[in-house]
């Protein structure tokens, strides 16, 4: 493949899980991205921002199982809220991959099949620790704690043991050719403290990686060997390459792979860092520019995360800003690679001080002193003052900071310097109180200037800004008369005397209300909470549980639900009558084994419809690792008698 044309720019966010909805920290990734790629397109360059979902893995599977859905079912109904989202901040990706996409499960499966052959996947077998939630096998040197399993050290949720076949890919063989890529190139890992992070990790010796499970049915076949699914991490990565065309589009992969950023949050940098250019060496592909691994939003200063249950609805604050105060707060407050603190007080006080109060009033003062003063146009102005002057020259430099910022990933940086020119401009009117000047016919064309300065430097802000809030940058552009989108203006062609004396222009609306902080703290409870509390204990009255019924069932027949693996249709006596119930047990039990069994059932369960079969009870079953073993008696007990 050649080297791609140095106009291109791709970017990516993580593909998110569809366990559950998304939030603050998702949002955060994607606005990056797309500030980002709206900044390279006013730059001329041509553009690929892609984002998508994580749609396998055992963590959608339980997810699935516990919402009583199918995966595919559960994925498709949190797509939705992704691109809703996507929609409400407006996002401007290009293309949204979804790893269930039979093009990309098979581009994964050629892939994979291509390592086998060159012998850098094997078969072997697996034992250690896995964790569920961020899908990753614990490293060796986690300690076991005193009730003999471990904890994540990265979400602090338990992990489980595991004992499998799986397949490896031989990471191992990657370590030196790993160290060296990362010496020649500085800037792969981003900023330089997560590269010193990912050098020392992979100096430390890297182990192979088990690729495959065979306990998690949700997941792409290996090929010719289905019992084993793909591990979720290879699928997901392979996403970037997929999603930009690769083994479908290919015209479109050669022109942008490979990647000039990978977006992701510091919590997933190993995977992106080490596994991810150690696949793409094995299978030949050149390897991406930078891999930005940005700081955490918190709560409470612990990170916001579904698994914590502190995370925040977007929702909320969209509907009563819109998308451009977010996506300023999110960019403006912290530097990419810092975490930051999320407060209501913090961006209600943001919003109204910065965009209200800063640039609110500088657009609206200035646009109706236009309209009160001049009919809309400014006819004539005087020659530039040296106090004029000033504007148009620091103009000057703040688009070459502004540029410099956005290319190194300094947005808050870019919002700073953009924001010290605003407060230079509300000075400037502030000190030549134009209001006061229209008041005497012969200062009229003093007052032009001054009016003309505001708006080609209100112009030029606007510019700068777009990348970061499209909609009220746009909003600004049109009230100052332009005719076309500011996408149709090059970064090179911007200048300040692109605003032209006798440009119409408009009386503004208000482009961002105050809001006090308690009228939006009462809208926010107001709101139906929509992130369930995971992990946390609910207590439930004895009388509650006393309405359950349990009772001793003696299994009479069973047999496997056609067309499942996991799925027995039973024959249960519980000793006045006979039940038929649907279990997950088929991957550990065959039918033959649990007939005559005597076992534990709830018989006063509301009914479920599965797989178009009535379901008129739930046995108990102890879930350990992804399976469900029943605890049988080992004693004879009547059948129906009451377990409690
Ligand atoms: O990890 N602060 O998906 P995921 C900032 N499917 N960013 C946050 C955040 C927070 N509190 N919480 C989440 C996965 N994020 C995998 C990725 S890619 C091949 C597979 C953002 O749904 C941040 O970008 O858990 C983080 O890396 C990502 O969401 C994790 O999303």
């Amino acid at each position: 493949m050649g080297k791609k044309s140095e106009k291109t720019f791709y970017v990516t966010t993580p593909i998110y899980y569809v366990n559950d909805i998304p939030h603050i920290g998702h949002a955060y990734t994607t606005i990056i991205a797309d500030a980002l790629s709206r900044h390279k397109k006013l730059r001329g360059e041509e553009v690929f921002f892609l984002t998508g979902t994580d749609e396998h893995g055992q963590k959608v599977e339980k997810a699935a199982t516990e919402k009583g859905l199918k995966p595919i079912d559960l994925a498709n109904q949190v797509v939705g809220r992704f691109k809703d989202l996507w929609k409400a901040l407006n996002i401007s990706y290009d293309f949204f991959i979804r790893t269930t996409e039979p093009f990309h499960e098979k581009a994964v499966q050629d892939i994979f099949q291509k390592l086998v052959d060159k012998g850098d996947i094997y078969k072997g077998i697996y034992k250690g620790w896995y964790c569920v939630s961020t899908e990753h096998f614990l490293p060796e040197d986690v300690p076991l704690q005193e009730g003999g399993y471990k904890i994540c050290p990265d979400c602090e949720t338990k992990a489980i043991i595991v004992s499998e076949e799986c397949y490896f890919f031989k990471l191992s063989a990657y370590q030196q050719s790993l160290l060296d890529f990362y010496e020649k190139n500085p800037e792969f890992v981003r900023p330089p403290s997560r590269m010193n992070e990912v050098v020392s990790f992979v100096k430390q010796g890297l182990k192979d990686l088990s690729i495959t499970r065979t306990t998690v049915q949700w997941g792409i076949p290996v090929p010719d060997d289905p019992k084993h699914t793909i591990y979720v991490w290879f699928d997901a990565l392979h996403n970037y390459l997929t999603g930009v065309g690769y083994n479908w589009k290919m015209p479109i992969f050669e022109k942008f792979w490979p990647a000039t950023v990978h977006l992701i949050g510091k919590d997933i940098l190993r995977f992106h860092a080490i596994f991810w250019p150690a696949f793409l060496m094995a299978a030949g592909f050149p390897l991406p520019e930078t891999v930005f691994g940005h700081g955490w939003w918190l709560r409470d200063e612990t990170k916001m995360s579904k698994s914590k249950g502190n995370v925040l609805d977007p929702h909320v604050i969209l509907k009563t800003f819109g998308p451009d105060p977010l996506r300023y707060f999110l960019l403006r407050e912290i530097p990419i690679g810092l975490d930051g603190n999320f407060s209501h007080e913090g961006f209600i006080h943001r919003v109204n001080s910065d965009l209200a109060n800063d640039l609110g009033n500088l657009v609206q003062r200035t646009l109706t002193m236009i309209v009160n003063f001049f009919g809309g146009a400014i006819e004539e102005a005087d020659k530039e003052q040296e106090e004029d002057k000033k504007i148009r020259i620091e103009f000057e430099t703040l688009k070459e900071k502004v540029i410099a910022f956005y290319e190194n990933y300094a947005l808050n940086k870019a919002l700073e310097e953009i924001w010290s020119y605003i407060n230079t401009l509300n000075k400037y009117l502030a000190e030549n109180e134009p209001w006061k000047l229209a008041q005497d016919e012969s200062k009229r064309k003093r007052l032009g200037r001054i009016l003309y300065q505001a708006s080609a430097a209100l112009r030029g802000i606007s510019y700068f800004l777009f990348p970061i809030m499209p909609e009220s940058s746009q909003k600004i552009w049109q009230f100052l008369g332009e005719k076309k989108s500011i996408e149709k203006e090059s970064f090179s062609d911007l200048k300040f005397e692109n605003f032209q004396l006798g440009q119409k222009t408009k009386k503004p609306d208000p482009i961002f209300p105050r809001i006090a902080l308690q009228d939006f703290l009462k809208e926010e409870k107001a709101q139906p909470v929509s992130e369930k509390k995971e992990e946390k204990m609910e207590h439930i009255a004895f009388d509650e549980f006393k309405k359950m019924d349990f009772r001793v069932g003696e299994i009479v027949s069973a047999e496997k639900v056609e067309g499942t693996d996991k799925l027995v249709k039973l024959e249960v006596d519980i000793g006045t009558e006979k039940r038929t119930m649907v279990a997950g047990v088929a991957d550990v039990y065959a039918p033959e084994e649990l007939e005559g069994k005597k076992i534990i059932v709830i018989i006063n369960l509301k009914p479920a419809i599965i797989r178009g079969i009535e379901s008129q009870g739930m046995l108990l079953a102890a879930e350990v690792e992804g399976k469900a073993i029943i605890p049988f008696f080992e004693k004879d007990v009547p059948t129906g008698a009451r377990v409690r």
